[in-house]
């Protein structure tokens, strides 16, 4: 049986990812092509019970090595639970941000720190070995316009990153861009600052020539 395809939406606060993989997975079922949606962090009973911990509460609650590590915990119990078996069944798997969010939110969102990006690249190490994405889309928006969309929305109360600063928010936007740069074959760079349908549009062309 062919392996499915693992692909994963990334990106600043607000940039669309969710209204982006439901129009995508919807893409994808009108052409026949089993696939899971999933997303992080959560996606499996365990890591769901870790994300409540990481979303809520103050800014300052977890220290950064902490928070890597619950991250990389969640990501382990989702990868061993649910990624890799759909993925063996030839179901394609999308996920609502992976470990490129660890990167940029973890290792650039506090300024360019060397020991947490040498910590988060060995953490992803020790849970996957080198396992990584067929495709990742990174939608790139100002932080100031992703802010405004998910302010608007009410009733959620995981809030924990949206209020980091405004500075937090320009090193993660400029952290997704650094790591698109350095594997352009992987990464897709989307402008997510456009209609919900031309976003749609740019998605599904990159798809096509990409997979
Ligand atoms: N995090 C981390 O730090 N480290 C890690 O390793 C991982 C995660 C895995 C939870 O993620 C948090 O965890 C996240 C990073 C951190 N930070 N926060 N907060 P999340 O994915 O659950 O939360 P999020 O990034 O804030 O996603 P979101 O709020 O669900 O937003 P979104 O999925 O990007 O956007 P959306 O829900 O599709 O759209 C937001 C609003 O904008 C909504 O009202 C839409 O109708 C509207 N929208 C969408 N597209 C458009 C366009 N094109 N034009 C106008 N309006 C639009």
């Amino acid at each position: 049986m062919t392996k499915g395809y693992f692909i994963t939406f990334e990106g600043g606060e607000g940039c669309g990812k969710s209204t982006q993989i439901k129009l995508f997975t919807e893409y994808l079922q009108k052409k026949g092509i089993p696939c899971l949606l999933t997303r992080e962090p959560g996606g499996s009973q365990g890591a769901e019970e870790i994300r409540a911990l990481l979303l809520k509460g103050d800014t300052s609650k977890w220290d950064k090595i902490t928070e890597i590590l619950l991250f990389s915990a969640a990501r382990r119990d989702h990868l061993v639970k649910k990624i890799w078996p759909a993925l063996e069944q030839g179901t394609t798997v999308i996920s609502d941000r992976f470990a490129d969010s660890t990167m940029a939110y973890q290792g650039y969102g506090y300024g360019i720190n060397e020991a947490s990006i040498q910590m988060v690249n060995d953490t992803y190490k020790m849970i996957a070995g080198n396992f990584e994405p067929d495709l990742t889309f990174i939608l790139d928006i100002a932080p100031e316009v992703g802010i405004n969309r998910s302010m608007a929305r009410s009733g959620n109360d995981e809030q924990r990153f949206e209020h980091m600063d405004l500075t937090f928010h320009h090193n993660l936007r400029n952290g997704f861009l650094k790591i698109a740069s350095q594997n352009p074959k992987r990464y897709a760079v989307i402008d997510a600052s456009g209609s919900i349908d031309q976003v749609h549009q740019d998605i599904i062309k990159q798809f096509e020539e990409r997979l």
